[in-house]
């Protein structure tokens, strides 16, 4: 089971893009609000236990003072995510350096600002099952030939 996590509510609207491909791919996946800020036990609870209840990758997003991912990878050592949330004030590019800039010691692999990082973290958690998944690999390798497929040769209609 994938494992996502956002700092707020308000961070569903990007954070529902790694949803959606992980359920296109068929790769089972649960969805929390964990704050490193407004509810540290709870990301501490959630952190903790992961790998028992069966977690295997974290997906963690958040925006501004984005510390949510990397409090997260410090208490687990299970592969954490980090998609940093568009914020309104500075774009993402603060939640962007909150979550790239971690300490050698604790990783958090970091994705692009918003939607793509969404999307590319979903992928990027399913190619981690997919080493020991041949199933969920092949049906990567069926999604990516799909996308390759619809894009069209020339740019007119
Ligand atoms: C962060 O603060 C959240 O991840 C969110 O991106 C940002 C703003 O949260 P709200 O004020 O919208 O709840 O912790």
């Amino acid at each position: 089971m994938i494992g996502i996590i956002m700092g707020s509510r308000s961070d569903w609207p990007t954070m529902k893009f790694a949803a959606d491909i992980l359920t296109e791919l068929g790769v089972a996946h649960e969805e929390r609000v964990v704050s490193a800020h407004r509810t540290p036990e709870r990301m501490v609870e959630y952190a903790k236990s992961a790998r028992g209840r069966g977690v295997r990758v974290i997906i963690a997003g958040a925006g501004g003072a984005a510390h949510l991912p990397g409090m997260v990878a410090s208490l687990t050592s299970l592969p954490v995510l980090g998609v940093p949330v568009e914020s309104h004030a500075l774009r993402g590019v603060d939640s962007l350096h909150s979550i790239v800039q971690m300490p050698g010691g604790v990783p958090v692999a970091t994705f692009a600002i918003g939607k793509a990082g969404a999307i590319n973290a979903g992928l990027f958690a399913a190619a981690i099952l997919g080493l020991s998944d041949p199933a969920l690999a092949a049906r990567l390798d069926g999604w990516r030939a799909a996308q390759s497929d619809a894009v069209p040769l020339t740019p007119e209609d």
